[in-house]
Order: C-alpha cells, then sequence, then structure tokens
C-alpha cells in the first residue's frame, strides 16, 4: 500500500510538471502533434518505390527526416473501419465496425478518441478535411474544425459536365480526368489553407492539429497541371500476372469481383487513363502535404512539433483483376507511414527519430495511437490495441516478432509478419504468401509442403475475438456514403 501511495505521488509530481516531456529549448513543456492523414494512398510513393512514375517530391523529404515504416498496414481496408479503429484504439474484430455503413460512434459510445485523449491532458484539438469516414465525423473529438465540427470537408471545385470522362459508369464516381479547377479551388487546398494559417498563430495550449486530404480518393479529378506530368504514352501499368486468382479460395476470388471493375477498365480502353488519374492525383495530394510542411517548418513550431502521416489503406489499380481496397493482399492493406520527432523534443525519445530511417518490420496503423501516448507523456491507456513504435524510431532496423491484422468482415483476416502474409476466410479457405521472393504475391502457397510450420505459427496470431456486426446505417448516411462512392453498400455481414 505505501508504495502505491509513493507511486501515486510520484505520478502526479510528473503529471503537474509536464510528464516529464522536455521542448526543444530545454524548458519543459508537451511537444506539439501535427497529424496528416491522406486518403486512399497506397505505396506509390517515391521513397517506398511502388511505382516508378510516382511523383511524391513532399511526403519523400518528410520520409528523408525521419523513419518511414515500409510494412505498414491498415485495420481494415475500408475508410470507415479504418479510422474508425486507428483514432479509438478499438480493432474491427473487437467493436463489430468492420464496413464504411456502420456508424462507429453509435457503436463506440464511450471510445476515446486520439484527439480526445489529447484534450484530457491539456492540448487543444483542431483540424480540418478528411480524418473519420465522410458520413461520420465526431464533434466530441475537437474544440475547433473546419469548417465545422459537424463538417470536414469545406467542398470546392464541381466538374460541370453531367457525363463521366471515362464513359465507364453512369456516375462520376469511378472516374479520372484533366480539370480546368484551379489548384486554390479544390477542397483540399482550402483544408491547407486553413491549415497552414493554423500554424502562424500562437497558440497558448499545445495543440493536436490534425489536416485530412481527400485525394487521391476517387474521382481522380485534379486540375490539368498535374496530369500534364504524366504523359499518357509513358504510362506503366502495374504487373499482373494472367490468371493469378486461379490458386485463391472462392471468398478470396469473391472479393476481387470478377467482372466487375477490371472487366470495365480493360474493355473501356482506360487501365492507362486510369493509372494516369491516380498518379495526378497523388501529386496533387503531395503537394497539398508539402504547403503544410512548409508551414510548418517556417513556423515557430519546427522544432517542438511531431509529425505523423499515414494513410488509411492500400489501393489495387488491377493488381489479382482487382480495384479499389476492400481486400486482404498487399496491395489493399499496406500503406505508407511516416514520423518525424524532432530532435531532444521527447523524454521518450531524446535523440529524436533516426533521420532518412526504414523500417521493415510488419507493424500496424493501430500503434499510432499508443506511440502518440508515449512520445507526448500522455497516461497510457489499458484498453487500446497496438503497441508503441518508439523503440522502432530510434533503432528501425531492430528485429521484433511484430505482426500486423487486417480484417475485413468478420471472420476474414490476414496477418503480415516481416516475410509473410497469411489469409484466412471466414468460409474457409487460406492464402501464404512470402513477399521476399513473391513481392506481387502471385503464388500461394497455403498447404504446400514445407509450410506448415509458418502456416501454424502466423494462424496462432490471428485475433482470439470476433465481435459480431455493429448496426448498420439504413438512414441517409448509408446513402450518403453510397452516393459519394466511400460507401460500399454491402448487405449485413456481407463482404463482396
Ligand atoms: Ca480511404
Ligand atoms: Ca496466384
Amino acid at each position: 500500500m505505501r508504495s502505491e501511495m509513493r507511486w501515486m505521488l510520484v505520478w502526479v509530481a510528473v503529471m503537474l510538471t509536464g510528464g516529464g516531456v522536455w521542448g526543444a529549448d530545454g524548458k519543459k513543456g508537451k511537444p506539439n502533434v501535427l497529424f496528416i492523414a491522406v486518403d486512399d494512398l497506397n505505396d506509390w510513393i517515391g521513397v517506398l518505390g511502388g511505382h516508378p512514375q510516382t511523383l511524391t517530391p513532399n511526403i519523400d523529404r518528410l520520409a528523408k527526416r525521419g523513419v518511414i515504416f515500409t510494412n505498414a498496414h491498415c485495420a481494415a481496408p475500408a475508410c470507415n473501419p479504418s479510422r474508425a479503429a486507428l483514432m479509438t484504439g478499438v480493432p474491427p474484430y473487437r467493436s463489430g465496425v468492420y464496413l464504411n455503413p456502420q456508424p462507429w460512434r453509435a457503436a463506440m459510445p464511450k471510445a476515446v478518441t486520439i484527439p480526445q485523449h489529447f484534450r484530457a491532458h491539456g492540448y487543444k484539438a483542431i483540424g480540418s478535411g478528411k480524418i473519420y469516414h465522410g458520413a461520420y465525423p465526431d464533434a466530441a473529438s475537437w474544440n475547433r474544425y473546419f469548417p465545422s465540427l459537424k463538417r470536414q470537408s469545406p467542398g470546392g471545385y464541381a466538374v460541370k459536365k453531367k457525363k463521366p470522362f471515362n464513359g465507364i459508369a453512369r456516375t462520376r464516381h469511378f472516374d479520372w480526368g484533366p480539370t480546368e479547377a484551379k489548384t486554390e479551388e479544390m477542397s483540399d487546398a482550402k483544408v491547407a489553407e486553413w491549415v497552414v494559417n493554423e500554424l502562424g498563430k500562437d497558440h497558448k495550449k499545445p495543440f493536436f492539429l490534425a489536416c485530412g486530404i481527400y485525394r487521391p480518393h476517387l474521382p481522380w479529378y485534379a486540375p490539368k497541371a498535374y496530369f500534364d506530368k504524366f504523359p499518357l504514352s509513358s504510362i506503366r501499368l502495374p504487373k499482373v500476372l494472367k490468371g493469378d486468382l486461379g490458386d485463391v479460395p472462392a471468398a478470396g476470388r469473391k472479393m476481387a469481383k470478377p467482372g466487375g471493375d477490371h472487366a470495365k477498365v480493360v474493355k473501356h480502353g482506360q487501365w492507362k487513363r486510369a493509372v494516369q488519374g491516380y498518379l495526378a492525383s497523388i501529386h496533387f495530394a503531395d503537394a497539398m502535404v508539402g504547403r503544410v510542411l512548409k508551414a510548418l517548418e517556417g513556423s515557430k513550431y519546427a522544432e517542438n512539433t511531431i509529425v505523423v502521416l499515414w494513410t488509411d489503406h492500400g489501393w489495387h489499380l488491377g493488381e489479382k483483376e482487382h480495384w479499389r481496397k476492400f481486400a486482404l493482399w498487399e496491395r489493399a492493406t499496406k500503406t505508407p507511414m511516416v514520423w518525424v520527432v524532432p530532435k531532444g523534443l521527447s523524454a521518450a525519445l531524446k535523440g529524436g527519430t533516426v533521420v532518412g530511417g526504414k523500417c521493415g518490420e510488419a507493424v500496424s496503423l493501430m500503434d499510432i495511437y499508443p506511440t502518440l501516448i508515449e512520445l507526448c507523456g500522455l497516461k497510457k491507456r489499458g484498453n487500446i490495441a497496438g503497441e508503441s513504435l518508439v523503440g522502432l524510431l530510434g533503432e528501425p532496423t531492430k528485429r521484433t516478432d511484430r505482426v500486423a491484422i487486417t480484417t475485413h468482415g468478420k471472420g476474414n483476416h490476414a496477418v503480415r509478419d516481416r516475410r509473410y502474409r497469411y489469409i484466412r476466410y471466414a468460409g474457409g479457405g487460406s492464402e501464404l504468401y512470402d513477399l521476399d521472393k513473391d513481392p506481387n504475391e502471385w503464388v500461394n502457397l497455403s498447404g504446400k509442403k514445407g509450410y506448415g510450420e509458418i502456416e501454424k505459427r502466423l494462424r496462432g496470431r490471428l485475433p482470439k475475438a470476433e465481435a459480431e456486426n455493429a448496426a448498420f446505417d439504413r438512414g441517409k448516411n448509408r446513402n450518403k456514403s453510397k452516393r459519394k462512392g466511400s460507401g460500399n453498400g454491402k448487405k449485413k455481414g456481407g463482404v463482396k
């Protein structure tokens, strides 16, 4: 009892003196956090080498200042469940929020989000743009938001043409092409401008500042100048193996939707134009990130602000005859994740992040919450998943036994370690890939001689819990999310 009392007194003293975190100027104080989310960006950034033609100078420059995780994965390959899990620390297999049309706050009314936890520790939490899924913003998370606590996106230039450019769909959602828009008219430019403005202000409290960039989410409309960097004749398509789905179980083939997007894109001769549209949208998003980073670097917060940049899942552009996310392969689960912790900022990481470090350990977006807690000296939370990355930020080449879990619908999981990916579907069937030898995941090794022990080891890391589906949105938000295309319109429990 006495030692408990002593510990309590020490804890109170630490909290009163600012958590033992030292600012760059040697004074005690909390570091600020710049929290940048980019929507639907896979590993097509220069520093990850996902596509040879991609142009992301700003994200690459950020990565060279800190540590990039080259084997980071989402908790779920869709906007709403991925973001809900990251922001609450509760993975889909515990919350039951597996898919887009499941209002996450209704499923987790008492969950404490990352910005809420910061606010409870004397921070001001502000932001703009897409941090939660578009249909389900969370007013409880923020002190201020632009354009409002109920709306994350300021909106901007809208294409006036009635028919889609690509001739494939009846709606403009699955579409791409250059527009006459000026960069300043784009919604993302307004988000970036608001964040830049905040970085120029005097903030009395330490801040948690969120910046949510929407591109490269569909539709891939961007000002023409961004398309001009990628001439159509030079576009290189992703590597695809004909008949790749032949060794994939039925549940996996169903996720790839044979006869769906891929067949339509090929039929309409739009594959190169789609790749061009994605590259142009990524280049545009990178420019918006660049505006924010430049403002931070020129501000008085440059030396006492942690930067974390993440994206909510990957994206297929024809690999495995699949488009979009909504699957458990590397292309759909892998996301860029970059951390920069300025030198001397934190008691947890005195030397700052390794400059230009690359970490190949399997990590998850779920690790962001506990990492921020440790870096900023906030009170630990016992009920969140994920494992702090602080040890890896200081020593990115360290070997661990970490795995990253991705869940798409109840009972369907992928487990990724440093080398392998194991997928197990709820309805039966499994896949195993050796990413060292087969980076495109063409050869399913599950059930093959010599791989039994590896499968058994990875199967042992699968979640033990399988939460029932949280309630689905039957109201206007469901329709809104379908109309915006950010919903995948699944029936209860169904994953197609
Ligand atoms: Ca997304
Ligand atoms: Ca195959």
